[in-house]
């Protein structure tokens, strides 16, 4: 079992900033910008392909949890949003999270 399946169980800690039936988020424990929060699905998927078998409601419920997140860190001047995915994607945990980035100017190309 992946480690962000063992935070959404309450089996090992995380500083939960958010939870509803959809989703959890908390603080990315190697945090690359100021702001580093991390949504993570209830609803399972290895990755962002898999969502693609999911029902329109676990999909939009994903969504809005990570609307309800980016309203509660009232990133008004902006933010990145990043679904690594898979090995050229840089993904590391096998469980499907977004990165919300944010509290400094970024620069493109992201690698
Ligand atoms: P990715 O490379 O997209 O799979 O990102 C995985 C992220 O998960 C990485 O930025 C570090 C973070 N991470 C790994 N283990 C833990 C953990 O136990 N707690 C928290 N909060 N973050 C973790």
């Amino acid at each position: 079992m992946s480690i962000f399946e063992k935070i959404l169980r309450k089996e090992i800690p995380a500083n939960i900033i958010y939870e509803d039936d959809y989703a959890i988020a908390f603080p990315d424990i190697a945090p690359q910008a100021p702001i580093h929060i991390l949504v993570v699905p209830k609803h399972p998927a290895k990755n962002f392909s898999d969502t693609a078998q999911w029902s329109p409601e676990a999909r939009a419920g994903y969504m809005q949890s990570i609307n309800q997140v980016i309203a509660q860190l009232n990133l008004t001047d902006g933010y990145r949003l990043v679904f690594n995915t898979g090995e050229d994607g840089g993904q590391t945990v096998d469980y499907l999270h977004l990165h919300i980035l944010a509290g400094k100017a970024m620069s493109w190309p992201p690698f």
